[in-house]
């Protein structure tokens, strides 16, 4: 295939995949519950859709196609920076059908887009970027969504089959990564942010990092032992939080008598042990680090972790190369939660680290900082303006991202007290001098 044949092939395939996630989530509930706000953290759902292809519009019809905007009225409606998530249940937002109609309008024209070669005397092939930036939007999107489902009160409306069980555990509990430079970033990946280049080298000292994330069981002795109420394990802002919110577990935990279950997209369930954790912040990350005497890796660690290879050079996955697939990770809503740890030996990395793609996002200990060389691209607001910010960085994508979104180099971030999205997070610790 020509390279402007395998753009549109490509760039059709991911919109369109998009598209029907979108579709179902957007579908699967009626309009009052479209419409309503779920929690003050998140957007009604029909503020997504539309504001899904208000984004569509603006890179893809109008930036790239070179059209007349359709609809230039509502823009400042669907501006994300305009608006805070609380305020926009208040505005005059496009009705269900409005909206489905909009975003349907704007991928016919998305589609003529892509059936031209060139836009004045620049040739398509040179915007291949733009459809996997929109593809991507639509999917982080997506996954901001699904957490606006679990979030709702209610019956079950989205059905997937469970998550698979564990196959083959990892064998250790650690594994120990040996220390010197490695690769962090990418120059190369074709739909990377901005934020994930330039490539970059990492010096990165010896550590060790456990093999899996931390499970429920672990979680649940945590709790037992008194995890939430001996201070010395908080730091002083996250004690801070921990009271003023009444923490006592995960969100969407519920106490019965001496066990706990959990509400999981409207379905009440026993707390299922082998599963990562989830639903997290990272002031409790955190505490649990100190109570277990480990702490978070930083994102550098993460992510050289994850690409390693005996090479020195960074692979694009842990596995290797290949784009995930279902054997490999638990993405794309395929299942709708974590699987148990050792249900995907065959993602495992060269040090024998499990899924460190899909299952839950994990905290690392970094802030969100620009890597040396950073340039935004092709907005500052997409990841610009939260540099320095009170975010912490987390990385591999949950059983929620889109495999389109959940490359080892791509960068996810919140604020320190943030649990409603899939979040987990996995141990690392310092080597003792014997070990070194
Ligand atoms: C990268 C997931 C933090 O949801 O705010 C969506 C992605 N940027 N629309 C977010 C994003 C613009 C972003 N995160
Ligand atoms: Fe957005």
């Amino acid at each position: 295939m020509s390279d402007i044949e395998l753009l549109r092939s490509r760039a059709e395939a991911e919109l369109v995949r998009a598209r029907a996630r979108t579709t179902l989530l957007t579908d699967s509930i009626d309009d009052a519950a479209l419409v309503a706000q779920h929690s003050p953290l998140m957007s009604p759902l029909v503020w997504d859709l539309a504001h899904i292809g208000n984004q569509e519009e603006l890179w893809l019809v109008r930036d790239v196609g070179g059209r007349e905007p359709l609809r230039s009225d509502i823009d400042s409606l669907y501006d994300a920076f305009q608006h805070p998530r609380a305020s926009r249940p208040a505005l005059p937002l496009l009705g269900p059908q409005e909206a489905r109609g909009y975003v349907g309008t704007v991928r016919d024209k998305v589609w003529d887009v892509l059936g031209r070669s060139s836009f004045g005397g620049r040739r398509l092939e040179e915007f291949g970027f733009a459809f996997g930036m929109i593809a991507q939007h639509e999917q982080q999107h997506d996954e901001t969504m699904l957490a606006t489902h679990q979030l709702r009160r209610g019956r079950p409306v989205l059905d997937a089959p469970a998550s698979p069980r564990a196959a083959r555990p990892p064998q250790a509990d650690e594994a120990i990564v040996p220390g010197g430079p490695f690769l962090m970033g990418t120059d190369t990946e074709p739909w990377a942010l901005d934020n994930e280049r330039p490539q970059h080298r990492v010096d990165v000292p010896a550590f060790a990092i456990e093999t899996a994330p931390v499970t429920n069981r672990r979680y649940l002795e945590f709790i037992a032992d008194g995890g939430y109420h001996r201070e010395e394990l908080w730091s002083t802002r996250g004690w801070a939080h921990r009271l003023a919110e009444g923490l006592v577990a995960p969100q969407f935990w519920e106490r019965d008598g001496d066990a706990w279950w959990r509400r999981r997209f409207g379905a009440l369930e026993p707390i299922a042990e082998a599963e990562p954790v989830v639903h997290v912040c990272w002031f409790e990350a955190q505490a649990f680090a100190r109570w277990a005497g480990k702490r978070l890796p930083t994102e550098a660690e993460w992510e050289k972790v994850a690409r390693y290879d005996p090479s020195g050079r960074s692979r694009r996955h842990p596995w290797g190369d290949e784009d995930p697939d279902v054997t490999r990770a638990n993405l794309g809503q395929r299942h709708l939660g974590p699987a148990e740890v050792g249900a995907y030996p065959d993602g495992a990395s060269a040090l024998g680290v499990h899924q460190m793609i899909g299952d839950v996002w994990e905290w690392c200990s970094s802030g969100f900082e620009p890597y040396p060389g950073f340039a935004a691209f092709p907005y500052r607001e997409y990841s610009e303006v939260f540099f320095g910010g009170d975010y912490r960085v987390l990385r591999g994508g949950s059983f929620g991202t889109d495999e389109v979104v959940a490359r080892s180099t791509f960068r996810n971030w919140d604020h320190p007290i943030r649990r409603q999205i899939f979040a987990g997070f996995r141990l690392a610790r310092d080597l003792t001098p014997d070990e070194i």
